[in-house]
């Protein structure tokens, strides 16, 4: 009883917080019985409240953490996942808007599209096997607390910092590329601000999807054909201005861009 007053709680004020376009306090410090189960239980709880809420469904899952670059960036040193829903999705040629966000940054990333159901436990080789096809993305990430400070409990009760994401428009076959060697160039407003390669997402993405797919497993659950997946950022974050203009491009995954306006 008193767990599941601790979910509800946590799950409405994170949904509040983002509803309302705040930032809140940190929770672990605040109940000290938050654990990672506990945190991914509040994460389903807040999805939950979201689908009914927003009329919105499932659309996939994303990483997060899961390159060295991020994990320094954040100071939390685990991968952890979240849940993609379908109004986090931007048109990729459509302005955006920076009213509805806190503080968000933008990441690049590796998308999987998966062809049929796929649970654990999966290997990397199955991973790929069962991937229709990989895409170019951006996320948009906005932590609901403050200073976009958090630990890992915290960060997954919110939904892995989730807010948007957008997909480029080529979706080769995994099988066609060595997404280890697959090349990123990141630019704001024209400058270079980061390159890396796939092998910087967990030595290979597929690698971290395999990763989230096993984890999955254990809470009863998998990842269906047609859901798209964000494998987690290649590069840092960077914080969102007006007016910036954000691009990626890949070697041999074609390119995203994400134009903001005010
Ligand atoms: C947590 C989410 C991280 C990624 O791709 O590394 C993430 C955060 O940094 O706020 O989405
Ligand atoms: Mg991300």
């Amino acid at each position: 009883m008193l767990l599941t007053n601790t979910v509800e709680a946590i799950a409405e004020e994170l949904f509040a917080a983002e509803a309302e376009g705040r930032e809140v306090e940190m929770f672990a410090a605040r109940y000290p019985e938050l654990d990672v189960d506990l945190a991914y239980r509040i994460q389903e709880r807040l999805i939950e409240m979201k689908c009914a809420r927003q009329k919105t469904r499932v659309r996939g899952r994303k990483l997060g953490l899961t390159s060295l670059a991020k994990q320094k960036m954040m100071g939390v040193h685990e991968p952890l996942y979240g849940v993609l829903l379908g109004d986090m999705e931007l048109a990729s040629h459509e302005p955006i808007s920076l009213q509805p966000f806190i503080h968000a940054k933008i990441e690049p990333e590796i998308a999987f599209v998966f062809e049929r159901d796929i649970k654990g436990p999966v290997s990397v080789s199955e991973v790929l096997a069962a991937t229709a096809y990989v895409m170019p993305a951006f996320e948009i990430i906005d932590s609901r607390y403050r200073d976009f400070t958090f630990t890992l409990t915290d960060v997954i009760a919110d939904n892995a910092s989730s807010s948007r994401f957008i997909l480029g428009d080529q979706m080769p076959k995994p099988s066609a590329l060595d997404l280890r060697l697959t090349g990123a160039v990141y630019k704001k407003n024209g400058q270079v601000i980061a390159t890396s390669t796939g092998a910087a997402v967990m030595g290979h993405p597929a690698r971290a999807v395999a990763w989230m797919i096993n984890k999955l497993t254990e809470r009863g659950q998998y990842v269906r054909a047609g859901e798209i997946v964000l494998s987690g950022a290649l590069t840092e974050a960077f914080r969102i201005e007006q007016n910036d203009v954000f691009s990626v491009g890949f070697d041999g995954l074609g390119s995203v861009q994400a134009v903001f306006t005010r």
